[in-house]
């Protein structure tokens, strides 16, 4: 039997524990798709409602008019979901397990804590001005305050946009100015894997482009004490501000719509784009697939390896499990930091129950063999869950064999920025798993396949991978350009929100993610669009034309390839490989570095100009023998060149 025919069945233990079996799930699904309103009405109760919404779902994929509503005359507060309405209860549970980037720092934070802090937030936004509507940029370490931060803004309804700490000052100056953003809250700098990175330093450089003067005031977590530099009248200490505030600050009233968070995230074309998500229907979606997915019991100790830069972060630290009363985890460090085995010896130190990571984290692990995990036991986890991009079935049985002690079933969950939660994803106590496939479609999804002339195909096959009805959790525009949002998402196939993906679908029905069908990369389950890496390499006065690929990458799922045309005159060298692989790092940043670059006297178009990212991807991975047809190139001889002078790897 190969990998692929593998099966697991679902265990009879587990079934009998779990919130969903395979009769509940039938039945729950069917309801779903029969009956949204009802279903829709229902699980919405989970949240409590300062107004409980009495309209449900107002829906278009038209794309002459694509309009997204749920739950549209309900409000509510997304922080008092998360904290407050815990307080009776579990004031007194953790609400946050810390775990340093040094093994010897931890901290629990408790619901009661947790909701005093988020206030003293509160209210010190309040007194920089920020009120209802306005957007603060977060860019963060994965420290409380960053947790803090985000439901701090959903208490006074301000809006956030979190980017990622790995970027450049030049994404956090775009993100800025893209959302108008009036306030940004960052540390003095952030620990990872026990190297300090200068995050004041970033924000102070990219404040110093134009059109982040709408950026009033910088708010500066002290987290290691480094030195930085400070704007008088601009920087405000976190520590002097907020610890003299009161703990007591109400929750305002949203509406459902009311948007809850902005989060960039790259395309095929053009700059990121920032996906905004709204109060209730996201909040809905958050908590109910936390709860089912991960099949999460009172008590359990949960932990999701992600960054909170990320929308993972955002559902699956954040707004998912706290709005389930969850003992959540978050982890400063690397996986790799001080040793190999870390990511094991936090999970025994803690009494991890539920461990949520993505494939490349799985594979560089499995990279050093089963003895990584030797310096733990692991007994108390229960389910473990993958996301980001494929599993390939090697990585998911050793993840299930080695990490798991074979006794945890695997959640490999697909979703993405723009779906806010998890769309397709097996439940561990109804769905018999398959290693590589994110098997069926939760409740209320419907996915469905299309060739490129936007046919749904029926039963087992393969093609682009299409959501035909709206969910609760899906993002409801990009941030001040709904045409793009519609360009981007419902014009490709009418009347259907496409996922950039490829899928198959075998005879069961299952779901088998491909990959992207787009210019979007995946590099160790990051996004980023091969537009962006392209203008910023084209930006250096040394070239004159770039055309960036993904190749098959051991770690990484996908490394980036570059073919370089240099501007006349100037000499190649090594050297430059490396001036170039810079500039895109801090253009950029680390996450979007170079892993091969090819220089190409020329790249292969067709007559009307078009680069041939299809002959650039084949030579990049090294299949030079099915380049398939080259007839339409305006100059073939380009194509052997580039075969001749490939990386060989
Ligand atoms: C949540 C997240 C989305 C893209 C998505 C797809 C890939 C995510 C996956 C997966 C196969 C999975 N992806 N989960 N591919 N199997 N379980 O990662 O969001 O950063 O927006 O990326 O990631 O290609 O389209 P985001």
């Amino acid at each position: 039997m190969t990998e692929q025919q593998k099966v697991h069945p679902v265990s009879d233990d587990f079934a009998a524990n779990a919130w969903i079996d395979k009769e509940k799930y039938q039945a729950l699904y069917r309801q779903s798709v029969d009956d949204p309103e009802g279903f829709w009405a229902d699980q919405a109760r989970r949240i409590d409602w300062i107004k409980t919404p009495t309209r449900i779902k107002h829906t278009s994929f038209d794309s002459h008019n694509v309009d997204i509503r749920w739950f549209e005359d309900g409000s509510l507060n997304a922080s008092a979901n998360c904290l407050d309405r815990h307080l009776e209860t579990r004031g007194d549970q953790t609400a946050i397990i810390w775990e340093g980037d040094d093994p010897n720092d931890a901290k629990h934070i408790t619901y009661r804590e947790l909701h005093a802090r988020t206030c003293q937030l509160a209210n010190a936004l309040k007194e920089l001005g920020i009120g209802k509507g306005d957007v603060v940029t977060l860019y963060m370490p994965m420290i409380p305050e960053a947790a803090v931060a985000m439901l701090a803004c959903a208490r006074i309804g301000a809006v956030h946009s979190v980017v990622f700490g790995g970027f450049s000052p030049d994404a956090v100056a775009q993100r800025v100015v893209g959302a108008k953003s009036r306030l940004v809250i960052t540390a003095d700098e952030s620990v990872r894997g026990g190297k300090h990175v200068p995050l004041k330093d970033n924000v102070d450089a990219g404040l110093t482009r134009p059109g982040t003067e709408v950026a009033e005031k910088v708010l500066v977590v002290k987290r290691t004490g480094g030195e930085v530099d400070w704007k008088e009248g601009r920087d405000v200490w976190y520590h002097e501000l907020v610890d003299k505030q009161s703990t007591d600050c109400p929750a305002e009233e949203m509406n459902a719509e009311d948007p809850l968070f902005i989060l960039y995230t790259s395309g095929s074309t053009g700059a990121p784009k920032g996906l905004k998500h709204t109060t209730g229907g996201y909040l809905t979606y958050a908590s109910l697939t936390h709860q089912y997915i991960f099949d999460y019991q009172d008590g359990e100790v949960y932990w999701c390896t992600a960054d909170v830069g990320w929308v993972t972060g955002h559902s699956y630290i954040v707004y998912g499990p706290l709005a389930n009363g969850a003992t959540t985890l978050m982890f400063e460090g690397v996986p790799s930091y001080p040793t190999h085995g870390r990511m094991g010896e936090i999970v025994d130190k803690h009494g991890v129950n539920i461990l949520y990571t993505a494939p490349t984290a799985i594979r560089a692990l499995m990279a050093h063999g089963d003895s990584v995990m030797d310096s733990s036991q692991r007994d108390s986890l229960r389910l473990l869950g993958s996301v980001g991009e494929p599993i390939n079935p090697e990585a998911w049985e050793w993840f299930y064999r080695v990490i798991g002690n074979s006794r945890c079933p695997i959640v490999d969950t697909w979703w993405q920025t723009e779906t806010g939660g998890i769309l397709i994803s097996p439940l561990a106590g109804a769905v018999d798993l398959k290693p590589g496939s994110a098997t069926l479609p939760f409740f209320g999804v419907i996915p469905g396949l299309v060739d490129n002339e936007g046919n749904l195909l029926e039963g087992a096959t393969e093609g682009n991978l299409v959501i035909l009805d709206s969910w609760p959790g899906q993002a409801r525009t990009i941030w001040g350009d709904h045409d793009r949002f519609i360009q981007t998402y419902f014009s490709t196939y009418k009347g259907m929100y496409f996922t950039g993906d490829g899928c198959r679908r075998d005879e069961d029905g299952y779901y088998w993610i491909t990959g992207r069908v787009d210019d979007v990369l995946n590099v160790s389950g990051h996004r980023m669009g091969t537009a962006e890496i392209e203008s910023s390499l084209v930006a250096h006065e040394a070239v004159a034309e770039a055309a960036v690929v993904g190749f098959p990458h051991d770690i990484k799922g996908q490394g980036i390839y570059i073919y370089v045309t240099l501007t006349e005159g100037v000499e190649s060298s090594d050297e430059l490989k490396k001036e170039l692989t810079q500039w895109v790092r801090k253009d950029i940043g680390p996450i979007a570095s170079p892993d091969v670059i090819q220089w190409a006297p020329g790249l292969p178009k067709t007559r009307s100009g078009k680069i041939m990212r299809r002959i650039l991807r084949k030579i990049a991975a090294n299949e030079c023998d099915g380049l398939g047809d080259t007839s339409t190139l305006a100059d073939p001889s380009v194509v052997e060149e580039l075969i001749e002078h490939r990386a060989i790897r």
